[in-house]
C-alpha cells in the first residue's frame, strides 16, 4: 500500500487509570514506543503532538477509594499526581498530561455525547440489571461477586472470574452478591443509551479489513474476531454516582460509561494544549479533524476493541474526525514468569524503581525495549535485566564511547584530531554506519522498536569492534599519524551514537552530547534533575555547539578536525547482584505475602469430648541434645529432659527445618503418653514433639512463653 504523505501526527497513548502507580508492564506496553516514535518524529523535523492524561473515571478508583477508605477524588488526585510524575521521571515526553476530571473534559465529553443524542445516532434499551435494594444502587459488573461458573471459584467478578480468566457476565455468576457489602441482588429495569455498532458493522470491514491490511497481525486478528462474531449495540451509560453525568433530562443517577469519555480525552485535552499556547499548537482540529493529519493510538492488547471497533464507530457517528492509522498494540508483559498485577502489588513499580534505582532510567527503558512484548507476551526478568545492562550498554555501548573519548584526551587534550587517507577497513565500518539510518528508519516507522533499538546497538558494536582492532594504545607507538584517523572515525561513529539512540535513550543521549558538543533540535523535554550530565561544561562548548538531527545520522563529519570536545565521564555502570537480589527477593517476599493472605485455614477437625481430651498427656521438656538419624533424612533424634532423672528420647520428622544446634537449650511441647514407636533401624520413639506448620508448608517447633521445669504438665 502506498503511504500517504502526512503533514502532522497526531500520537496518543492509552491513558492510564488513576487507581494506582504504574508499572514496567505499562511503561514496556504502551509509553516506551510511544515515546521513542514520538521523539524520532521531532528530530526528523515533523509536527508532532504527544498527548496523554490519566483516566480518572469508571469503577476501579471508586474500589479503591473504598478499600482506603476515602473518596474517589482523593484517590485520583493522588495517583494522577504520583503517575504524571513518573512519566516525567522516565522521559516520557507527552506534549499535554491532564486528566479527565478537568473542566474542559468534562464540557466536551458531554457536547460529543448531546450530539449524537440530539441527531437520533443512540438507541435508549430498558434492560433488567442487578440492584442492591438496601443502598438503593444499580451494580456495574466489577461491583457484583459470586460463584464463578467455570471453576467455581468464590469471589468471581461480574465480569471476569480472576481465578480462571473467565470472561463473565453477572448473569451467569453463581450466588451473585453486592461485592462492597456482601447484600443479596435483586433484577430491576433500567433505561440506558447505545451505540449501536451492528449499524457499523459494513462500514468497520471495509475500514479495517479491507483498509488496513498492513495493521499488526494481533490487531488485525482481534478486530477480524469481533467482526466475524457479528457487532452488538453497547451501552455508552451506566448507573453510578462518579462520572460526567449524561446531559439529558431523566438521566438522573446516570453518567457517561467510563469507555466512551475516555477516548474522548486525547481530543479534550489536545483542545486544552491548544487553548493554553495557541501559538505553538495552533488548533485542536488540525489535530482532530484535518485530512493531513495522521493518528496513531498507542495501548495494550487489552483495549484493542476500544481503539479499532468502538471510537472510531463514535467518531463516525460524530462526524469531521479523523480516524486512526495505526494502532500498533502490544501484548503484555510478565514478570519473573507472573502475571503483573496492581491489586496483588506484584509489580515493579515505576516510583520504587527511580528511589531503588536511581539515576537508571534508560537502563530501564533499554531492557525494556529489548525485551518489548510487540508481538507475544514477553517476560521480564531481574537477571536479564542485569545481563543487558552489563553485557550492552556498559561493555559494548558504553565501552566504545569511554575509549574514544579518553583516547581523544590523553593524546589530543581533547581536540578532534584531523583524518588522514582512509584504509578499507575505516572505509567499510563507515559504511556500515551510514546504512544504519535508514534501517532504524524502517523500522521505527513500521513500529518495530526492538529490532530498531537492536540495530542503533549494533552501530556500537562495530565501533566495539573497530576500536578493538585497530589498537589505537599499541599503534601509537609506531604509527602516531595512524591514530589520529582511527580516533577521528571512532569520534564520528561517538556522534552517530548520540543521534541513533536519541529516541530510545534520551538520557545518555543528552550526556554524551554535552560530553561532545553536540546540540540536537528537541526531541522532547527531560526533567533537569534527572539529566545527570557535568553541566559546568556547557558554557565553554556552547560556542562551538552545531545543531544536528535525525537526517544527520550517518554523517562522518560531525565533529569537526579541531573541535574541543568535553570532559569524559562514564555513561553506564555496573549493576551490581546485591541490586539484583535486593529486587528479587523483594518480588518472593510480595508472592510470600498474597499467599499467606489466601491461606485457607484447615477445617476443625470432629469435636471430641472433655474427657477424651485429657486423656492425652501433654508435655514441657527442655532439649538437653539434638542430632541428625544417619540414612534418615528427614529425622532428628532428641533426648530430653522430662523431669524424669532418665529423660526421654523422641524421634521428629522436622530435620529440613532445623539445624540440630538451633534447638538445644529450646523447651518444647510433646506428648508424653503416645504409644512408643519403633523405626526400620531400630530407633524408638517415646512420644511426639508438636510443632506447627506455616502457609508456605514450614515448620515451627512450639514452645513456651516463659521457661519452665521440665515436665510440667500442659493444660
Ligand atoms: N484506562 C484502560 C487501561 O488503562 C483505560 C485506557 C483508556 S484509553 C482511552 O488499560
Ligand atoms: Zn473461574
Amino acid at each position: 500500500m502506498k503511504q500517504k504523505n502526512y503533514k502532522r501526527t497526531t500520537v496518543t497513548a492509552a491513558l492510564p487509570y488513576a487507581n494506582g502507580p504504574v508499572h514496567i508492564g505499562h511503561l514496556a506496553g504502551v509509553y516506551v514506543p510511544a515515546d521513542i516514535y514520538a521523539r524520532y518524529l521531532r528530530l526528523k523535523g515533523r509536527e508532532v503532538l504527544f498527548v496523554c492524561g490519566s483516566d480518572e473515571h469508571g469503577v476501579p478508583v471508586t474500589i479503591r477509594a473504598k478499600k482506603e477508605g476515602c473518596t474517589v477524588q482523593d484517590v485520583v488526585d493522588r495517583y494522577h499526581g504520583i503517575i504524571k510524575k513518573s512519566f516525567a521521571d522516565f522521559g516520557i515526553s507527552f506534549d499535554i498530561y491532564s486528566r479527565t476530571t478537568s473542566k474542559t473534559h468534562h464540557q466536551f465529553a458531554a457536547d460529543f455525547f448531546k450530539k449524537l443524542y440530539d441527531e437520533g445516532k443512540f438507541v435508549e434499551i430498558t434492560s433488567e440489571q442487578f440492584y442492591d435494594e438496601e443502598t438503593h444502587q444499580f451494580l456495574t459488573d466489577r461491583n457484583i461477586k459470586g460463584e464463578c461458573p467455570r471453576c467455581h471459584a468464590e469471589g468471581a467478578y461480574g465480569d471476569q472470574c480472576e481465578k480462571c480468566g473467565a470472561t463473565l457476565s453477572p448473569e451467569e455468576l453463581i450466588n451473585p452478591v453486592n461485592a462492597i457489602n456482601g447484600n443479596p441482588l435483586v433484577k430491576k429495569a433500567t433505561k440506558h443509551w447505545y451505540l449501536p455498532l451492528d449499524q457499523y458493522q459494513g462500514w468497520l470491514e471495509d475500514w479495517i479489513l479491507k483498509g488496513h491490511p498492513e495493521w499488526r497481525s494481533n490487531v488485525y486478528g482481534q478486530c477480524k474476531s469481533w467482526l466475524d462474531g457479528g457487532l452488538k449495540p453497547r451501552a455508552v451509560t451506566r448507573d453510578l454516582d462518579w462520572g460526567i453525568p449524561v446531559p439529558v433530562e431523566g438521566a438522573e443517577g446516570k453518567v457517561l460509561y467510563v469507555w466512551f469519555d475516555a477516548p474522548i480525552g486525547y481530543i479534550s485535552n489536545t483542545k486544552e494544549l491548544c487553548e493554553k499556547e495557541p501559538e505553538k499548537w495552533g488548533t485542536w482540529q488540525q489535530w482532530w479533524q484535518d485530512d493531513e493529519t495522521r493518528l496513531i493510538h498507542f495501548i495494550g492488547k487489552d483495549n484493542i476493541v476500544f481503539h479499532c471497533i468502538v471510537f472510531p464507530a463514535m467518531l463516525k457517528a460524530h462526524g469531521d474526525y479523523i480516524l486512526p492509522d495505526n494502532v500498533p498494540a502490544n501484548e503484555f508483559l510478565n514478570l519473573e514468569g507472573n502475571k503483573i498485577s496492581t491489586s496483588k502489588n506484584y509489580a515493579v513499580w515505576l516510583n520504587e524503581y527511580l528511589e531503588e534505582l536511581p539515576n537508571r532510567q534508560d537502563e530501564l527503558r533499554y531492557v525494556l525495549t529489548a525485551n518489548a512484548p510487540e508481538t507475544k507476551d514477553n517476560d521480564f526478568t531481574w537477571a536479564d535485566f542485569q545481563a543487558r545492562c552489563n553485557n550492552e550498554l556498559v561493555a559494548v555501548y558504553g565501552n566504545f564511547v569511554n575509549r574514544a573519548l579518553q583516547l581523544t584526551q590523553k593524546y589530543y587534550n581533547g581536540i578532534v584530531p584531523e583524518c588522514g587517507e582512509p584504509t578499507d577497513t575505516d572505509k567499510a565500518t563507515l559504511a556500515e554506519f551510514a546504512s544504519v539510518k535508514d534501517n532504524v528508519e524502517k523500522l521505527i516507522e513500521g513500529f518495530k522498536f526492538r529490532e530498531a533499538q537492536k540495530e542503533a546497538m549494533n552501530l556500537a558494536r562495530i565501533g566495539n569492534k573497530y576500536i578493538a582492532d585497530e589498537e589505537p594504545w599499541k599503534v601509537i607507538k609506531t604509527d602516531p599519524e595512524r591514530v589520529k584517523t582511527v580516533i577521528y572515525i571512532s569520534l564520528q561513529l561517538t556522534a552517530n551514537l548520540a543521534i541513533a539512540f536519541e529516541p530510545f535513550l534520551p538520557f545518555s543521549s543528552a550526556k554524551l552530547r554535552e560530553m561532545i558538543g553536540l546540540q540536537i533540535v528537541d526531541s522532547g523535554q527531560l526533567t533537569v534533575d534527572s539529566c545527570h550530565a557535568d553541566c559546568d561544561q556547557q558554557s565553554t562548548l556552547n560556542s562551538q555547539l552545531s545543531t544536528v538531527n535525525w537526517e544527520d545520522l550517518g554523517k562522518t563529519d560531525l565533529l569537526p578536525a579541531g573541535k574541543q570536545l568535553g570532559k569524559p565521564s562514564l555513561l553506564f555502570s555496573k549493576i551490581e547482584d546485591e541490586t539484583i537480589k535486593f529486587q528479587t527477593d523483594k518480588l518472593e517476599a510480595t508472592i510470600k505475602a498474597n499467599e499467606a493472605a489466601n491461606a485457607t485455614v484447615a477445617p476443625v477437625k470432629e469435636t471430641v469430648a472433655f474427657d477424651d481430651f485429657t486423656k492425652l498427656d501433654i508435655r514441657v521438656a527442655t532439649v538437653l541434645e539434638c542430632e541428625r538419624v544417619p540414612k534418615m533424612k528427614k529425622l532428628l533424634k532428641f533426648k530430653l529432659d522430662d523431669g524424669t532423672p532418665k529423660g526421654r528420647t523422641i524421634v521428629s520428622g522436622i530435620a529440613q527445618w532445623y539445624e540440630p544446634e538451633q534447638l538445644v537449650g529450646k523447651q518444647v511441647l510433646f506428648i508424653a503418653n503416645l504409644a512408643p514407636r519403633e523405626f526400620k533401624n531400630g530407633l524408638v520413639s517415646e512420644g511426639m514433639i508438636l510443632s506447627a506448620e506455616n502457609y508456605d508448608g514450614s515448620i515451627s517447633v512450639t514452645t513456651v512463653e516463659k521457661p519452665v521445669k521440665g515436665g510440667s504438665q500442659v493444660c
